[in-house]
């Protein structure tokens, strides 16, 4: 066996970040990058002789970063190592296929719902036992390594076939190419009452269209929707993945996923449209002419999860990030389960999952979940729409009405601020943190501050703590405006603000969420100097 020891020096920039490693592929590419992060994992954790998964969401790079890290798990003693054919493996299908094979943990290639291509961004992420995210002691001990790594280890070897299934040996590892939709798609079936969708789905009076935005779901969502429920040929649009995504950004909102936005407001448009990220792990719901918050999605999953199969025994409890909106907090107090509140991020959900405190889980940002994996799950949550609409037999919207007019209207509305100078923006974040210790009790217009402090989670299973996650400013009427910098960026910095506020009186409940929440827009703009310190007159996403 002929394995390299190859000299490098740190890379001062290697700390992960909301979701793993993110840089452009240019920066992926500089010498020693790559390598050096891959092999801070293997010094951190000991994989010797350890099952690994490999794989990734097929963008740019993806298959140079996975010959490399083959190569590198072969001279660190990894023993055998299970890669999605083609390199591919959606992130909710890399937590499947880490549970179900017992590996050890897994290496996900992603940079998610940022866009690809040689001038896109490119990403690293490494999985636990649990096949979620590494949690934060994980990706600390990993980011210290590479402070002071000084080499790392190669096999000199030829590249391995990825495009057809099969067993292959390198030096002393084995590895495995497999099927990387099969194992999901048995997942799902597990799950979900597919003979009851697929009639619905062929019946003639309702049609569906799902957005790949060519992205990794293609194959996953051609292979479920139009293969195993007889969904029509056509159902899948932008089902081919592409390494740059066509050019697109793989973000499933109503700004980037124009396209299906566009049908399911155009003339003849379908019953339901949805739509996934770049690598599967979101989703974004629409009615005929209605779309859903992800915010209001968990909560409907939540109050009729009884009608699906997998979940009919009830939830153990519930948990939603803090920014995320307070909707399904009213359905847990009336279903009396718990309701927990994390820190923005996946990885903060797994010991809750792991310890059975939780069964379903969820993000502002188009992100769903449950105890099936340890991700979240773009067609999952599309699955679980269509499990409800089938059993309930009314429209998207009629079932988002009525849930408004059973628990009151929680109106929920993000502002981005993207790729604005990184000195400024942390200049405003640390004027409102000296703001914070002030603020309550002052009035702002008829909105009286309630509350005001910088987000601290004390794990409720292990004790860890992570501390400032999101400045919050709560008002006595629940409303609520978090400020917060994306942790998945790759240029400048990004400013969140995420607004919510309470409305139960359902005669109010169809003005535009922009126009409910526009008392709040102007406050959080007099609180934070937003202009100001971004130099931006508006937000430059609105989701
Ligand atoms: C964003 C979202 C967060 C999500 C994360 C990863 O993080 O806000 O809710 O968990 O992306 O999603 P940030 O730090 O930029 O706000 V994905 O689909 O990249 O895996
Ligand atoms: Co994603």
């Amino acid at each position: 066996m002929n394995i390299r020891t190859v000299s490098t020096t740190p890379f001062p920039d290697q700390k992960p970040g909301t979701s793993g490693l993110r840089k452009s592929v240019k920066v992926f590419q500089s010498p020693h990058y790559l390598e050096n992060f891959v092999q801070s994992i293997f010094d951190t954790l000991n994989c010797q002789g350890q099952t690994l998964v490999i794989g990734g969401d097929g963008r740019y790079y993806n298959r140079q970063a996975i010959q490399t890290i083959l190569k590198m798990a072969a001279a660190n003693g990894v023993g055998r190592i299970l890669v999605g054919q083609g390199g591919i493996l959606s992130t909710p299908a890399a937590s499947c296929v880490i549970r179900e094979n017992k590996a050890f943990g897994g290496i996900i290639l992603s940079a998610s719902h940022n866009p690809g291509g040689p001038d896109g961004d490119f990403g690293i992420k490494y999985n636990v036992t649990n096949g979620g995210p590494a949690p934060e002691k994980v990706t600390e001990a990993i980011y210290a390594r590479t402070q002071v790594i000084d080499s790392y280890k190669i096999l000199e070897a030829a590249d391995i076939n990825l495009d057809r299934p099969g067993s292959f040996v390198l030096g002393t590892m084995d590895v495995e190419v497999i099927d990387p939709v099969a194992p999901y798609v048995k997942l799902m079936e597990s799950l979900f009452d597919f003979d009851r969708i697929s009639t619905l789905l062929t019946s003639g009076n309702f049609r569906m269209c799902m957005d790949s935005l060519h992205a990794v779901t293609g194959p996953y969502a051609k292979a479920i929707f139009e293969q195993r429920l007889g969904a029509p040929a056509g159902t899948v649009i932008n089902g081919v993945p592409l390494e740059d995504f066509g050019g697109g950004h793989p973000d499933p909102n109503l700004v980037y996923a124009r396209e299906l936005v566009d049908i399911l407001y155009g003339d003849d448009a379908p019953d339901f449209g949805a739509a996934s990220d770049g690598d599967g792990d979101r989703n974004m719901i629409l009615g005929r002419k209605f779309f859903v918050t992800p915010s209001d999605s968990l909560a409907i999953l939540t109050a009729n999860a009884h009608l699906v199969p997998g979940y009919q025994d009830g939830l153990a409890g519930v948990a939603r990030s803090m920014p995320t909106s307070a909707a399904v907090d009213r359905v847990a107090s009336q279903l009396s389960i718990d309701c927990y509140e994390t820190p923005t991020g996946w990885k903060f959900f797994g010991n809750l999952l792991d310890a059975g405190k939780i069964t379903l889980c969820g993000e502002e940002s188009f992100g769903t979940g449950s105890n099936h994996v340890r991700e979240k799950d773009g067609l999952w949550a599309v699955l679980f729409w269509l499990n409800i609409l089938a059993a309930r037999g009314e429209s998207v919207e009629q079932i988002v009405r009525g849930h408004w007019q059973k628990y009151g209207r929680n109106f929920y509305s993000r502002h981005d601020y993207e790729e604005v100078d990184a000195a400024r923006a942390n200049e405003m974040v640390e004027r409102l943190r000296s703001l914070l210790p002030n603020l309550k009790g002052k009035l702002f217009g008829n909105y009286q501050v309630a509350y005001s402090d910088d987000f601290s989670y004390t794990d409720p299973i292990d004790g860890s703590v992570s501390q400032k996650q999101g400045i919050r400013i709560g008002f006595t009427d629940g409303s609520r405006i978090i400020f917060r910098l994306s942790g998945t960026g790759t240029k400048g910095a990004t400013v969140r603000v995420y607004l919510e506020s309470y409305e139960p009186d359902a005669s109010k409940h169809d003005l535009d969420p922009q126009e409910a929440l526009a008392p709040l827009i102007g406050i959080a703009q007099e609180i934070a100097q937003i202009r100001e310190f971004t130099g931006r007159e508006a937000p430059t996403v609105i989701t």
